[in-house]
């Protein structure tokens, strides 16, 4: 390494090891059923650390929808996620107006800013 490469390197360190790169990444898992005949979905979202694999609790979440397939296509209302009071489970109900392949997009705002993109299929059941 050579000396700017040492420097930066250690900004890095030091970056990582303040308080407000404490907060690690997260990760979100997601499954949802389908709301009667509608298109609908009762979702629930776990969030942990990408890391330590920990509950995030408090978590200020909003979720929008896309298709990967149809950049644009759709104008999907973003939703609160709300605590269900199980540690790192969230819930929220989503109106998508196709079956096919979403990527929901979780953007957070506490415990750090961050976005999520989960692909998942909704199917008619
Ligand atoms: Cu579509």
């Amino acid at each position: 390494m050579n000396r700017k490469s040492v420097s930066i390197a250690a900004a890095l360190l030091a970056l990582a090891a303040s308080p407000a790169a404490a907060q690690e990444r997260m990760d979100a898992g997601v499954t949802c059923t389908r709301v009667g005949q509608t298109m609908q979905y009762d979702c629930l979202l776990m969030l942990k650390g990408k890391l330590t694999g920990h509950p995030i609790q408090g978590a200020g979440i909003v979720v929008g929808a896309d298709m990967p397939s149809m950049p644009m296509a759709h104008n999907i209302k973003p939703v609160k996620a709300e605590a269900t009071g199980k540690p790192g489970e969230y819930r929220f109900r989503i109106a998508l107006n196709m079956h096919g392949e979403w990527a929901l997009k979780i953007r957070l705002a506490k415990p750090r800013q961050d976005l999520i993109v989960h692909k998942m299929t909704f199917k008619p059941e």
